[in-house]
């Protein structure tokens, strides 16, 4: 029977009933009296007081989403990078200015209270950040979802810059304690590692395996509530931490060896201590493999749980549930899944072949070959005995169909096997994925394109249905609503608010760009986040930034395909024309950096010195700073992200083209009306058919003409042969002028683009230059600049994850949106 218990308590939305919840939970949760609270205990009162109305919700929605007889979608990612939750929540729920009037009333300024949260960052970049988006698109379309990953303990690096090195400090997110998970555990679950099978005769007759585990842990799921934009429906991330399982205390307790049980209580949490950075040099880590096993076995047993208490049976699992795989790296899924349905449930193996092939689909978000997973068959062996046994099951089963298909072609089967054979034997995480999926798909037209080209071609050839396209996007609540209050009140102004549930609304605008009072008030508002970005520099970079000049960002991972460096030879062919004619006339550009470099990526973190010491010597140049400043933003995040895009007017995405497989912040800038300069690659392509390629500045190699060069035999020397320009720039940097303690130290980046430039840095240099002009040029014409900032905004609808989920929900999982709720 339903109980209306908390109907009368935590409820409202008016700026009193959030101020008495407050009070109370500083009274009753933190224990604290208003006047000797710390900042923190106001912020930890108030998301307590929040996180109640949206449980409100979450507790009269979620068990109905779940129980209907529709699927519900599990989404496995092992990095989620959701931002900071206070004010995401406040927006959805439509209680910003109750929220701040009522801390107003208490004596606190909301604004320093939302500093107070430290943003759970679960995640490198662009994947985590996609996993939370989709989150929050899934609940605004009242998808049933669960997110399910790990609970970090320490999550991505902060960074610092010292000496204009990056610095890593540990993340210590949660030692404020974190107001928006909920512990559950009664929920727990054990997962085994390590150990060897045996096999036996079950009591009818059937020949069964079985795993002894060498070690068992607990898993302790950990639940956050992710809000839709004023609905009831809700998505649940649930993240799982590792600890010691009691029945192994006890055991040695029992025995007397208490330091034994300690001991092993540390080894049983390091599962979930730390997310790996994304470098190539962490593959292949035990570790590492032992997360993803650990939060996936974790939740396909949650996921059974569920299933066996709504009083379902396991045949029907696929039909309950869509698993999407956020990348191969919860791909040990597939063998898991097989596992459970036959060791531990007694199913028949096509039986249960049957139902994981119609449960799991899997995306791909990269075509770096290094970034390709794969682990040493040995430590598989080691880790996972049993999977591996059940990989090579399936491996077999799947290269007889191969045989049969493709007759006397065993370079074919050599190719598509989930076992790499040459060299140290290994499985091929990428193959097991689309092999276990009934569907894959890439995360752009051009990413998608490759995919069926070059990674997964001989797949395509076997399944042509098998991989289809879902272009990527990004969640407007956060990302102009949140994260822009100036531009989105704006919008709403002119246009209504449909645009927050329907991004396609923003297309409204487009006929105000030829009105010029609305003009006016656009630019008026890009240049106040332009003078708020400005202090933010100033204060963290020491660098006095004029809101006048062009704010030229480049904002992502640090990493040699994403050329970070190209953007920089550029600003250094400014600063020599600059410095040789002293007239030369130029609208002045401010270029921001920002990004993380993985710790181990030597190369990477050279851009970053590289970077600074530019910034270094052009700000302190008084022939030069008037026109050029340069700022390396630190310890870019989802955070510092929403202070960056709406101060943008120009966002860099100048990747090699068919190296960078979506990108996403291309959306976010493109959102906040910043206009683009870009490759042809990942999703700029589809950013510029919507824009329209008059509005979008286009340079560099194309796909298909890296290809052809690279067949040549590309020659780095002949691009500086045919630009002089080029030549100066790089002999600058040779000469150190950007490092006078020491000529040499950008030697190693030098030397790697003169002897073998894999990203086309110097090919693509002179466009890039040329292009760059167009746009100094066409930024002194404000008018002409606001009018097509105004058309980025207004075209940017196709970029909501609301739409990507859409097809998702279409194309894969065939679920039902809807927006009822
Ligand atoms: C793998 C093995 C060991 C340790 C770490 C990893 C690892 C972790 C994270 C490998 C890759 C990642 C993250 C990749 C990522 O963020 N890719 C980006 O995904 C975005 C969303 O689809 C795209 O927009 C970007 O283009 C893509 O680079």
């Amino acid at each position: 029977m339903k109980q209306n218990t908390s109907k009368f308590h935590f409820t409202g939305n008016t700026a009193n009933s959030l101020k008495k919840d407050y009070l109370a939970c500083l009274h009753f949760l933190q224990g604290a009296l208003p006047q000797a609270a710390t900042s923190n205990d106001h912020y930890l009162a108030l998301a307590f007081a929040v996180r109640a109305r949206m449980l409100q919700n979450w507790l009269e929605n979620t068990d109905d989403q779940l129980s209907r007889n529709n699927r519900a979608v599990c989404y496995l990612s092992a990095e989620y990078l959701p931002g900071s939750h206070l004010g995401n929540a406040l927006v959805n729920l439509g209680i910003m200015d109750q929220a701040r009037s009522a801390m107003k009333e208490c004596g606190q300024d909301l604004d320093v209270l939302l500093g107070q949260e430290q943003e759970p960052g679960l995640g490198n970049g662009g994947l985590g950040r996609l996993a939370a988006c989709f989150l929050d698109s899934m609940a605004n379309l009242n998808i049933p979802c669960i997110g399910y990953g790990i609970r970090y303990e320490f999550g991505i690096f902060d960074q610092e810059i010292k000496d204009g090195w990056q610095v890593e400090k540990t993340d210590k997110w949660l030692s404020n304690g974190n107001p928006w998970e909920i512990c559950h555990p009664g929920s727990s679950v054990e997962v085994k590692l390590g150990g060897y099978t045996r096999n036996y005769t079950d009591a009818s007759g059937h020949y069964r395996v079985q795993w002894v585990p060498e070690r068992i842990i607990c898993g302790v799921p950990y639940n956050t509530l992710i809000p839709g934009y004023k609905t009831l429906a809700m998505s649940t991330m649930r993240l799982w931490k590792a600890e010691a399982c009691e029945s192994f205390d006890v055991q040695a307790f029992n025995t007397g060896d208490y330091l034994g049980a300690v001991h092993e209580k540390i080894v049983s949490e390091t599962i979930s201590k730390i997310l790996y950075p994304n470098e190539g040099g962490h593959l292949g880590k035990k570790l590492r493999l032992a997360q993803q096993f650990f939060f996936v076995s974790c939740s396909l047993q949650d996921l059974i749980r569920i299933q066996l208490l709504r009083g379902r049976g396991l045949e029907t699992f696929h039909t309950n549930f869509a698993v999407q795989l956020n990348d191969t790296h919860p791909s040990i899924a597939i063998a898991e899944l097989m596992r459970l349905l036959v060791d531990e449930n007694g199913m028949e193996w096509e039986k249960a072949w049957d139902i994981t092939r119609q449960t799991f689909s899997y995306t791909n978000h990269t075509l770096l070959p290094e970034a390709l997973e794969i682990w040493p068959v040995a430590l598989f062996a080691d880790l996972l005995p049993r999977h591996l046994e059940i990989i090579y099951e399936i491996n077999a089963r799947f290269l007889s169909e191969v045989r049969q298909r493709f007759p006397h072609d065993e370079e074919r089967v050599r190719r598509l096997s989930l076992i790499e054979e040459n060299g140290e034997r290994s499985v091929r995480m990428a193959h097991l994925a689309t092999v276990g999926s009934y569907a894959v798909n890439g995360v752009s037209r051009v990413h998608t394109a490759l995919l069926k080209k070059n990674v997964l071609k001989d797949f395509h050839a076997l399944w042509p249905e098998k991989i289809v396209n879902i272009t990527n996007g990004i969640a407007q609540r956060r990302w102009l609503l949140l994260s822009n209050p100036r531009l989105s009140a704006l919008i709403t102004e002119v246009i209504g608010k449909g645009w927050i549930r329907n991004s396609e609304e923003l297309r409204k605008l487009e006929p105000l760009v030829g009105d010029s009072e609305f003009k006016k008030k656009w630019r008026e508002v890009k240049n106040k986040a332009k003078v708020e970005f400005a202090g933010y520099v100033r204060k963290h970079c020491g660098l006095i930034a004029d809101s006048a000049t062009l704010f030229d960002v480049q904002a992502k991972r640090i990493h040699e395909y994403k050329r970070q460096h190209l953007n920089v030879l550029h600003i250094i062919a400014l600063y020599l024309r600059i410095k040789q004619n002293p007239a030369y006339d130029i609208a002045p550009r401010t270029f921001i950096f920002a990004g993380k470099a993985a710790p181990g990526y030597s190369m990477a973190k050279l851009i970053i010195k590289l970077i600074n010491e530019v910034a270094f010597k052009i700000n302190n140049d008084p022939d030069v700073n008037e026109k050029l400043k340069v700022a390396f933003i630190p310890d870019f995040n989802i955070t510092v992200g929403q202070r960056i895009y709406p101060a943008a007017d120009l966002s860099e995405q100048i990747s090699t083209a068919g190296k960078e497989a979506s990108g996403t912040g291309n959306m976010k800038f493109m959102l906040n009306g910043a206009l683009t300069i870009g490759t042809m690659d990942g999703a700029n392509i589809e950013i510029q058919s919507e824009v329209g390629v008059e509005n979008f500045f286009c340079f560099g190699l194309k796909v298909t003409e890296v290809e052809k060069i690279k067949k040549q035999g590309y020659q780095p020397r002949d691009s500086i042969n045919s630009c002089p320009e080029l030549n100066l720039v790089l002999e600058s940097l040779a000469r150190g002028d950007f490092s006078p303690d020491d000529k040499n130290l950008f030697r190693p980046l030098l030397d790697d683009l003169l002897e073998r430039d894999s990203f086309f840095v110097l090919a693509d240099f002179d466009d890039y230059i040329a292009c760059q002009e167009k746009i100094s040029k066409l930024f002194l014409n404000q008018d002409e600049w606001t009018r097509r900032s105004i058309l980025n905004t207004a075209r940017s609808g196709f970029f909501s994850s609301d739409r990507s989920i859409r097809e998702y929900a279409e194309k894969i999982w065939k679920v039902k949106p809807s927006t009822d709720l």
